[in-house]
């Protein structure tokens, strides 16, 4: 069985060894550099834009401003575009008005990037400052500045979900518990910045674009619609990729403006993005606050929810539109039965860089704060963690659960869970009753260890379709072209395996393609943890249509029943008789009167998203004099229904579970009241190292519970590594810090907030044990 093993990753040996090609290392000639004059206000009026001075630079070919843009569209959003969202689409360059601190303005072109750089420096913008709006209170404020002319208020939108009557049932609630939850911002920092190279042939009026990733078939389609051109003129080629975690391969202004300029220049254009610019440019997220009420029955069985949500959007509506929001909402319930749930989401503008998806978006903020809430229902009923969960948990037998939620255009209906099971296999992995034991007797030295859980839902494998092509040509070769994009999860392996599998080859026999429109035309990419799913079925059922053709001329050719027939290495034989055999390529030349090599494309479509679900459990030491964490171990348990590469899931939960604790630790977009970003670089926006990561993390991956959705039983493996993280950090050090009357409400946990939990809770707090 190839599905199901964990063989090694058929990119890594072309990456490690150095012979990668990543946007920057491509290489054209008479390639000119671009670089962006970006605003150094939140918010502003703009008056003249003088270039005479850049200009004049030698070595300078081109700058445009907005004026020189012959672009009427904004960028358009991408995922549930909504009528109301218009009036706050982004245009590619600043016009009249800046909104946020890195906002472009103006474009320069020159020789190469030294010139660019120092011509964008020259560059006199007179800006006539606005207020900036600092955060969502002073957006809601009633005199608050409007940031958009189209719109009459700051909300972008206001979203309400839920089922049943929640404000009935809390009033009925044995037990009532409120809290304000905060989230701060941060997001995916990918050590390869975003870059994109265009190129334009006049004669043929063709453009090429090197560098998106994730979508290059929607982008391609936004280029077109913006540009005027026709699709088919347009190639998007993907090179490889150093991480794009949700924030890259969006369509960005800079995806607009790079081609244009291509073409009006008729030269290749490069921009490659620099660290500051990908802070205060590529998307923002996760910055939200929670206020929220549980009820539940005195012996701790939640009977409503009700959570209001107000969530930081950044100053545009970016290609996500409210996805982050509608997830938030959706999915908080969780693995939980919560009779009665309301979500009221507030989606405000203000004036820092937009926001949009960041790996688990919507799960790891609202995961932290339902399973806060459920640490505080236990303590409230007097039982431990681990109980109250096991009182709330949807059980399996009630699979399909409707929650009462929707996403994305798909209702909210669990396909498939057994939620204690995941409970109970992360709990064995870090040996829970041992762990409280030594818990106690450290505590009695005076050391404040805690142990957290957090349980998740994820979602995975959004629709609406993907495409695979499976060919054999007449050598005998197999490729599988994909409409999915290379984040790099390790795709091109997986996808050779479900391929492998069905036509009874090896992974190194077949090559993946995928990203180049030229080569695979239409697709839908990769985001939501679909390319396993939706992507993976596709091949698995082109391969399946392969293999059906295969036999076909082999019964023909060899004159045998299909049953007698056996496929192995790239050949065709008669059972019991290897003589009688044909190869792939033998039958591939034979095919060729009627067809160019043998080949199957397949549409996989799916309408509903199937929830792959973990548990993860984090045990920290808390240093109480200078506020440190020190994770020291960690555990998650994670059902895929099925894993087509184990060491591949394993490696998605632990590099996931990194991101995980940079946003519960250490990473945080910073504003100041000015609207300013404070962390443009890496020595104050902290990631975390080996050196925060513990040392040992267990994986249990579960395949408990396959989903019926897809033929392969498979569920989505690459977030539900981050999901968690915030959520069981947090509890376990609200777990370490009890004695202290520490409770932990907003994240990050960084030493300078340990230290101020623990003064606030001695002045105000009382200690608990
Ligand atoms: N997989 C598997 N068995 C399963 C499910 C998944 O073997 N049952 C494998 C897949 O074939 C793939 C990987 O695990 O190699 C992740 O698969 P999947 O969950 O389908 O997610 P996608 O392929 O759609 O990737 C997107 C997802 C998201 S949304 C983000 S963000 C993300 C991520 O996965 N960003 C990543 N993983 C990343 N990994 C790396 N190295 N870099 C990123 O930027």
């Amino acid at each position: 069985m190839i599905i199901g093993a964990s063989v090694k990753r058929k990119e890594d040996p072309r990456l490690l060894a150095g012979r990668g090609c990543y946007v920057d290392d491509v290489r054209l000639p008479g390639l000119v550099q671009a670089a962006l004059v970006r605003s150094a206000h939140a918010h502003a009026e703009i008056g003249s834009i003088n270039v005479a001075r850049a200009r004049a630079m030698p070595g300078v070919i081109f700058i445009a401003t907005a004026a020189d843009l012959d672009v009427a569209q904004p960028i358009p959003v991408r995922l549930g575009p909504r009528p109301g969202q218009r009036p706050f689409l982004q245009f590619p360059l600043a016009r009249r008005q800046v909104r946020y601190v890195g906002e472009p303005v103006t474009v320069v072109v020159a020789t190469d990037r030294y010139v660019a750089e120092d011509a964008a420096d020259v560059v006199e913008v007179e800006y006539h400052r606005l207020p900036p709006v600092a955060n969502t209170d002073q957006a809601l404020a009633p005199h608050a500045a409007l940031l958009h002319e189209g719109g009459t208020t700051n909300l972008a939108d206001r979203l309400v979900m839920g089922t049943g009557e929640p404000d009935a049932a809390l009033a009925r609630a044995g037990i009532r518990i409120r809290r304000r939850f905060g989230v701060q911002r941060h997001s995916g920092v990918p050590l390869e910045t975003r870059g994109i190279i265009a190129s334009y042939d006049a004669g043929s009026g063709r453009l090429s674009v090197w560098g998106p990733t994730k979508v290059p078939h929607f982008n391609r389609r936004v280029l077109s619609d913006l540009l005027g051109i026709p699709a088919d003129r347009i190639r998007f080629i993907e090179p490889d990729v150093g991480g794009g975690f949700g924030v890259r391969g969006e369509f960005y202004p800079e995806d607009f403006l790079i081609p244009w300029v291509a073409i009006r220049l008729r030269r290749p254009v490069k921009w490659i993005e620099d660290r500051r610019e990908h802070m205060v440019a590529a998307n923002h997220s996760r910055e939200q606050i929670h206020d929220v009420e549980l009820g539940a029955t005195t012996d701790g069985r939640i009977v409503a929810l009700v959570d209001r949500i107000c969530v930081d959007m950044g100053a545009y509506v970016r290609t996500h539109g409210v996805t982050v929001p509608e997830l938030t909402g959706a999915l908080l319930p969780g693995p939980y039965r919560i009779p009665h749930y309301r979500a009221e989401i507030a989606c405000v503008l203000t004036t820092k860089t937009p926001t949009g998806t960041y790996r688990a978006p919507g799960r790891y903020e609202g995961t932290f704060v339902r399973e806060s809430m459920m640490d505080l229902l236990a303590r409230a009923v007097g039982v431990d963690p681990v109980e109250i969960r096991r009182r709330n948990f949807i059980p399996p037998q009630e699979m399909p659960f409707r929650v009462g939620t929707a996403a994305l255009g798909v209702e909210t209906v669990y396909d498939t869970g057994a939620y204690a099971s995941s409970l109970d296999a992360a709990l064995a992995a870090v040996d829970y009753p041992r762990m409280r034991a030594s818990q106690a007797s450290a505590r009695a030295q005076g050391r404040h260890i805690g142990i957290g859980l957090a349980c998740v839902v994820e979602k995975a494998g959004l629709g609406p379709w993907e495409i695979a092509r499976v060919e054999v040509d007449k050598a005998g070769r197999i490729t599988v072209y994909s409409g999915l994009a290379s984040l790099g999860q390790g795709l091109e392996t997986t996808l050779a395996q479900v391929c492998a599998e069905e036509l009874h080859l090896s992974v190194e026999e077949i090559t993946v393609i995928h990203g180049d429109t030229a080569r695979v035309p239409v697709g839908v990419g990769t985001f939501a943890s679909r390319g396993a799913v939706v992507g993976g079925s596709a091949v698995l059922l082109a391969s399946r249509a392969v293999k059906d053709k295969l036999l076909d001329r082999a019964t023909r050719t060899l004159e045998a029943a299909r049953e007698d027939l056996v496929m192995e290495r790239r050949r065709i034989f008669v059972r019991g008789v290897p003589s009688r055999g044909v190869t792939f390529a033998e039958l591939a030349a034979a095919s060729v009167a009627t067809e160019p090599g043998i080949s199957a494309t397949q549409i996989f479509r799916v309408s509903e998203m199937t929830y792959p679900y973990g548990t993860h459990v984090a045990v920290v030491e808390v240093d109480s004099g200078t506020g440190h964490v020190t994770i020291l171990g960690y555990a998650i348990a994670y059902d895929v229904g099925k894993a087509i590469n184990p060491m591949i899931v394993d490696g998605q939960l632990v590099g996931g579970l990194a991101q995980g604790i940079g946003g519960a630790l250490l990473e945080e977009m910073i504003y100041d009241s000015e609207g300013q970003m404070l962390a443009t670089t890496f020595m104050d926006y902290l990631l975390p190292t080996a050196a925060e990561m513990p040392h040992t993390v267990s994986i249990r991956i579960l395949e408990e519970t396959p989903t019926p959705l897809n033929p392969l039983g498979i569920k989505g493996a690459g977030e539900g590594g981050t999901a968690g993280a915030g959520a069981a950090i947090a509890n376990a050090v609200s777990d370490a810090l009890g004695p202290l009357g520490v409770e932990v409400v907003s994240l990050p946990l960084s030493p300078d907030r340990i230290l101020e939990l623990i003064r606030s809770a001695q002045t105000h707090g009382h200690a608990r044990g």
